[in-house]
């Protein structure tokens, strides 16, 4: 049988699966290396903890500090302090804040061809470019995976896209991402794994088909992957590290669910028009725009060819006076080398700001544009309000549209400006001798066991929800429209995302962009449902949109359909994902109806695939819905449990019970 290079990775790592171990329908992998990052790791070594395991039992556990590096005061700190001393103690490798961000570190540090990584961030993907099958999560699953579980998906549909040719100057691997987002949609991918192959994928080197398979998130998809070949092999050795390297592709004329073809030649610079990644057009149609800000960072695109790129268009020139532009750039490892290279010395010459390595702009913290500003950004999510300007205009593009706009202060097409692309790799070796410097090792299980873990005074217990009732009645918190993204559910921002580690004080920002009186509602309310559209949480991998609404008594969200990870996370919470029968019924619900949900417990032990049409009632319109869960037996018994902690509680006692 002839295998996509998706179903060889995940042969090799199946670990359950119907029929015995057989691929389809839902699925579980063995998982080789974790990696969590300082805004969803604190929960996640939390739950760890509360598992009772002496040492993390995956190959590899890699602690990023690279989101919250704000430290307004001392909770991010604080932060940083226990996820060291966790690290410590539990056998993990600890990236300090400074070092980078963590898919571009882990990329150049860690990530090997054909092994599987799951990370509590929805663009661990972008390891992918390496050959790597790697996946976002949740952070308790991801906890879960560091205990040595394996991690159960539903097998993903295998969707082939062909590159063909190369690409024309000026035109960037970001327009090639951009031009699938055109075609697929943010919820396009749901369900699939988006395999990458042809000349056109020869030609792309390791970061280029990172940035490729890092924006695969905003397709909605399970991940994104490249082959492991020559291309690989340099990137590797280039970082010292070709040991790692192995071959690896689809079998010759392996099946996909359906082939895309991409024709590099033919495609031009691109942007994602506010407020959708999805929004894709020419750089040609908006062209002479006034650009207000322009910032390359990001782990889409903060790679030394990124920054190599810009310079070259920079050269000797100085950034227009009417534009802000800053660097962000995605690794320490990174900025040494484009020192070495006097790529940097170019761009600060040109009067970049220099900001740190790290998320920043990218999550709203710092650098948010002028009100109503437009920013050009080399990022890989402009949902509103995410830069920390409600009214700014975020439009993602390729390093070199961005640096063309920091150069005329208008967007302009850069495939006019005949910038070659210089080559790096000396300087990449030069600088790899550093790279290690600021990644701390696990330390020897004799040692580990004596640490004592600090915790800050702002660092507080995850709550626990309880098993769910048989029947509820229930008023509409809010009702959504489609594409809701978990930043609509659970802002970020420099002034919520010092919470993620205090579940009761992040609470009350739910909803806080969309409708400021959510939490208001909803406390007095006590409990209360939750009505979307079509991709309900699209976006992040944060829990806590999910853990946050059950800490305010959400019971249910009752969408049109559901993105992947936050499908999961509100299943690992406790919390109900229904989905309408009939998708029209969404109209006839209204914020502040009172719905009856009976039979739940039918429904959860398997008796039942949707709650009978008299039972899933509007009490104020007198209008019964068809509802369905959509979940499979082990789901089910999660729920039944009141989320996966009290489950896994439930099996701990019965093996206790039974022993
Ligand atoms: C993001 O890009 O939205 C984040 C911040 O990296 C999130 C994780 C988080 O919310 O902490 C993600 O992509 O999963
Ligand atoms: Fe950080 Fe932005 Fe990448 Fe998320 S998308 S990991 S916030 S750089």
């Amino acid at each position: 049988m002839k295998l996509t290079l998706t179903e060889k990775i995940i042969r090799e790592h199946l670990a359950g699966g119907p029929g015995g171990g057989g691929l389809g329908g839902e699925i579980a992998v063995s998982i080789d290396q974790t990696l969590t990052q300082d805004a969803t790791g604190t929960m996640a070594y939390l739950q760890f903890e509360t598992m009772g395991i002496e040492r993390v039992r995956a190959e590899l556990s890699v602690s990023y500090a690279d989101h919250n590096t704000l430290q307004e005061d001392h909770k991010n700190s604080d932060d940083h302090r226990y996820l060291q001393t966790a690290a410590a103690r539990y056998g993990i490798w600890f990236s300090r804040p400074g070092n980078g961000i963590c898919h571009q570190v882990h990329l150049e540090r860690f990530g090997e061809p054909g092994k599987t990584l799951l990370g509590s961030d929805s663009h661990t993907p972008t390891a992918g470019g390496l050959g790597m099958l790697a996946i976002g999560a949740g952070g308790l699953d991801v906890a879960l995976a560091m205990g040595g579980g394996a991690f159960r998906l539903a097998m993903p549909n295998v969707t082939g896209v062909k590159l063909t040719g190369r690409l024309r100057s000026g035109v960037a691997a970001k327009d090639i991402i951009l031009e699938l987002l055109r075609r697929e949609t943010v919820k396009g991918g749901v369900g699939r794994v988006y395999e990458y192959f042809g000349d056109g994928a020869a030609t792309l080197s390791v970061p280029e088909r990172a940035t490729i398979t890092n924006m695969g998130a905003e397709l909605g998809a399970t991940s994104s992957l490249f082959p492991s070949d020559e291309r690989t092999r340099v990137f590797l050795e280039e970082r010292g590290r070709a040991a790692s390297w192995r071959e690896l592709s689809a079998d010759e004329g392996a099946e996909y669910e359906r082939v895309i073809e991409i024709h590099l030649p033919k495609l031009v610079p691109a942007a994602a028009c506010p407020h959708s990644p999805d929004n894709v057009k020419p750089v040609a149609e908006l062209a002479g725009l006034k650009v207000d800000q322009v910032v390359i960072g990001s782990c889409t695109n903060s790679s030394i060819d990124d920054l190599a790129a810009a310079a070259e268009i920079m050269k000797g020139r100085v950034v227009h006076p009417d534009v802000s532009a800053a660097l962000a750039c995605g690794s320490r490892a990174t900025i040494l080398a484009a020192e070495e290279a006097g790529v940097l010395g170019e761009l600060l010459r040109a009067g970049f700001r220099m900001l740190e390595s790290a998320c920043g702009p990218c999550i709203g913290m710092g650098f948010a544009p002028k009100s109503g500003g437009v920013s050009l950004r080399t990022f890989n999510r402009n949902f509103k309000g995410r830069s920390g300007s409600a009214d700014a205009g975020v439009y993602l593009v390729s390093a070199q549209t961005a640096a063309a706009a920091a150069l005329f202060g208008v967007v302009s097409d850069p495939s006019k400006l005949k910038a070659e692309k210089p080559d790096t790799g000396a300087y990449i070796r030069a600088a790899a001798r550093f790279a290690d410097d600021m990644l701390i090792p696990p330390l020897p299980p004799e040692l580990a066991a004596g640490v004592v873990i600090q915790r800050g005074p702002n660092i507080k217990p995850c709550p626990v929800p309880m098993p769910p009732d048989d029947a509820f009645t229930l008023p509409v918190l809010i009702k959504a429209g489609d594409n809701i993204t978990t930043d609509d559910i659970m802002p970020a921002g420099a002034k919520v995302l010092p919470f993620r580690s205090n579940i009761p004080e992040i609470s009350k920002h739910v909803f806080a962009n969309l409708d400021p009186l959510f939490w208001k509602r909803a406390s007095e309310a006590g409990a209360g449902l939750i009505v979307g559209g079509t991709n309900y949480g699209q976006g992040s991998s944060r829990e806590h949109a999910a853990l946050a609404p059950m800490f305010l008594g959400v019971k249910a969200v009752i969408a049109k359909s559901f993105a992947r990870i936050h499908k999961a996370n509100l299943i690992n919470y406790g919390i109900l994902p229904l989905v309408f029968a009939n998708p029209d019924d969404w109209n006839s619900i209204d914020q502040g109806d009172i719905l009856e949900l009976a039979g739940i417990h039918a429904l959860l032990d398997g008796r039942a695939d949707g709650f009978p049409p008299a039972a899933a009632a509007n009490k104020t319109k007198s209008q019964v819905y068809s509802l369905r869960l959509e979940a499979d037996p082990n789901d089910r018994a999660i729920l039944r449990a009141g989320g996966v902690i009290q489950a896994q509680r439930g099996k701990n006692q019965a093996s206790f019970t039974s022993s």
